[in-house]
């Protein structure tokens, strides 16, 4: 975390120019221009001094109307306009700046508590220190505070009244490490509360001395290399593209091969994509408006004291665009990757950029797109060769870096009119000192009831990790409905048929939000739909998008009981379709840290509104449970889970029947190597059949 605020106060430069130009887009982010302009409309309307300080500024889209408009009527770019989060007093309060006519709305206060702003981040992290029963804690460890780095983290909300829409942070700390390991020796069993709004320690928590460990384990290379050896030396494998990229990027709007998409990046969503339209050979149509993160869950399962707090909303509390890292270059991205910049604002309303924090490229998959075999094409003096084409996909990626966790955000564009969002989990499990060195320590069982031992004296307690999209779908057009494709059992027999149970496709139409809940599982297998009623395909039937649900998990929650679920209960379902609200973006509620739960997707739907022919918005889940092991350690194996959405009836026939054969293998040279590979081949053959005839 330290680096994270040496990086940002290293990157507030002066050499931000104006993104907002000639390529301009209705929805693209705030530019540093924009956000220097509105810290001086704050001021100068005397809302803000030169001391405020702002969790979040964000653009507020223009109606979708307009946007519409704009892009497909010559209609006139709408105004700038950009919502303001900014703190006065103990309170927080929020205000809308127009930036085209250089005027500020008036202020109200905020409804809850905004994202944590790095200031109190760090303020938090260092004030348990300077509390005497915190010193006396880390005495008691032998420890002094100049030996340990603080790591504040959201409290949660427990319906007590001392947690209920507050603003705390429980603060545990780590020694300091020689190696770049954050997280190898927790200082176990003593932790700080931090009130946000008081500035002030309200609480010293310290359950009893737990051992520190004493392996560090680095995990550079060279760190690696002094524990064990290293992998002998190897031939790469590298992605490489010759001749540049097949994609044009102008302003924010990416165009390649079927697909056209704008992204920006949101302060707390990250990646922001809209207006994505694909091309079916002969125009563009609208597929999806937009898609974002809507929130991140992120609860632990360890009952004790200093973890049982532990439930956090990365997205709502921390922020995924303010943690958006660097990515590195051959590492996260192929070398060849296109990289861009983040930019948004501090706390004290200056622009600061985060650099690499978006790449993009085209990659072969080593896959093949689609391919066939013939058999019955074959005979003793013909060779039909495989025909089939390579898969290449389009990827746009980010990584934000939350505490121990790495989270990368892929949008996936394939060339048959699949788009995957991905959720890549790496990083360090969160770790937890105990007695134990191994399975033999006696209060191994009593340690490892709710985590595993990952190292002497680790455990890393059992978790979950979830990711809610908001997905706006506009299939073909706004207006569209929601499906459940479900598969259902009937008895086929008949005299014709002697096999009786079999299973045909029911459609289910959603009507209104309540109905539109849905839950996934193998057992009863239905799949989620959005189409466009009011078109037409060329075989006269409607286009639409179906959802194929990868990576689901459920349960075991309680969703009455349990505050942190209720906190999340749009987590009882995996797709949920509302009625199209620009107010609604994130499930967990516009605010999330201390929240109660009363303002959630969950809340929202019992509006139970009209879904028929409407502009509908699908929200779905992915996620997985988390039993740490000791493969996860000293760092973990990049986790994909994914959110994969297929054209259905959407195309003419498989989009990707159209791609090119790689001209170095065109089917006449496959073709003409096979047939000359065959008669080398039947000569020898030939001569031994005639020795044996001698
Ligand atoms: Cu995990």
């Amino acid at each position: 975390m330290m680096f994270k605020k040496v990086l940002l106060a290293g990157l507030m430069s002066a050499s931000l120019t104006a993104a907002y130009a000639g390529n301009a887009h209705p929805q693209d982010g705030l530019s540093a221009d924009e956000i220097k302009q509105i810290r001086s409309l704050m001021i100068e309307k005397k809302l803000a001094d030169d001391k405020t300080l702002y969790p979040l500024f964000e653009v507020v889209e223009p109606a979708k109307d307009a946007v519409y408009a704009w892009r497909d009527n010559n209609g006139p770019m709408p105004d700038r306009k950009a919502l303001v989060q900014f703190r006065k007093g103990n309170k927080f309060y929020k205000t809308v700046v127009n930036l085209s006519k250089k005027t500020v709305a008036e202020a109200e206060q905020t409804k809850g508590q905004p994202m944590i702003l790095l200031d109190e981040f760090f303020a938090a992290a260092s004030s348990v220190l300077e509390h005497k029963d915190f010193i006396a804690g880390l005495a008691k460890r032998g420890l002094k505070p100049e030996q340990v780095n603080c790591i504040p983290l959201t409290a949660g909300n427990f319906g007590t009244p001392a947690d209920n829409n507050k603003r705390l942070m429980k603060v545990p700390c780590f020694v300091i490490p020689e190696g770049p390991n954050f997280y190898s020796k927790p200082v176990e069993g003593l932790y700080g509360t931090v009130d946000l709004e008081k500035r002030e320690v309200i609480e010293v928590v310290d359950t009893g001395v737990v051992p520190i460990p004493e392996d560090e384990w680095d995990y550079t290379e060279e760190g690696v290399a002094k524990r064990t050896d290293l992998r002998p030396k190897w031939n790469p494998s590298k992605l490489e593209q010759k001749g540049g990229p097949n994609f044009k990027v102008e302003g924010n709007k990416v165009t390649w091969d079927m697909w056209k998409f704008h992204f920006r990046i949101d302060k707390r969503p990250g990646l922001v994509l809209s207006d994505v339209q694909v091309n079916d050979g002969k125009k563009w149509r609208n597929y999806i408006y937009q898609m974002h993160l809507s929130e991140v869950f992120v609860p632990y399962m360890d009952p004790a004291k200093t973890w049982n707090y532990r439930t956090y909303m990365d997205s709502g509390e921390y922020g995924f665009g303010v943690f958006l890292s660097p990515l590195r270059r051959g590492v996260d991205c192929p070398k060849y990757a296109k990289f861009f910049p983040a930019v948004m604002n501090d706390d004290m309303g200056n622009p600061v950029e985060i650099p690499d924090a978006i790449c993009l490229f085209e990659r072969d998959t080593g896959n093949p797109s689609w391919r066939h075999f013939e058999v019955f094409q074959q005979g003793p003096d013909k060779f039909v060769p495989t025909e089939g084409r390579p898969e290449t996909e389009l990827v746009l990626r980010s990584a934000s870096e939350v505490g121990n966790y790495d989270y990368l955000i892929d949008y996936r564009f394939k060339q048959n009119g699949d788009v995957s969002i991905k959720v890549g989990a790496s990083g360090l499990d969160a770790t937890k000192g105990v007695a134990s060195k191994d399975a033999d320590s006696e209060t191994f069982d009593e340690d490892t009831r709710y985590g595993s031992l990952i190292a002497p004296n680790l455990v890393a307690a059992n978790h979950d990790h979830y990711f809610n999209f908001r997905v706006d779908l506009d299939v073909d057009g706004r207006n569209n409905v929601a499906m459940k494709t479900k598969l259902v059992p009937f008895n086929a027999n008949s005299k014709d048929n002697p096999r009786g149970p079999m299973w045909r496709v029911k459609n289910v139409m959603i009507d209104n939000e309540l109905a539109g809940r849905m839950q996934f599982t193998s057992f009863k297998p239905q799949y989620f739909m959005m189409v466009n009623p009011n078109k037409h395909g060329p075989l006269k039937l409607h286009p639409g998008v179906m959802m194929h649900h990868t990576n689901v998990s459920y349960g075991p929650y309680d969703f009455v009981k349990d505050m942190a679920m209720r906190r999340n209960a749009y987590l009882e379902y995996t797709v949920w379709t509302t009625q199209y609200d620009p107010k609604h973006r994130y499930a967990g509620g516009e605010y999330a840290l201390g929240s109660d739960g009363s303002d959630t997707l969950a809340e929202w739907v019992k509006a139970d509104k009209d879904l028929r022919n409407k502009d509908i918005v699908a929200w779905f889940s992915t996620g997985f449970h988390h039993i740490p092991r000791t493969e996860d350690w000293p760092v973990m194996s990049t986790e994909w889970i994914t959110v994969h959405l297929q054209p259905m009836n959407f195309f003419q026939h498989n989009p990707a029947l159209t791609l090119r054969t790689p001209e170095s293998e065109s089917i006449k040279d496959t073709i003409a190597k096979g047939m000359e590979k065959k008669a080398q081949e039947d000569k020898p053959a030939e001569a031994k059949t005639e020795k044996k005839g001698d």
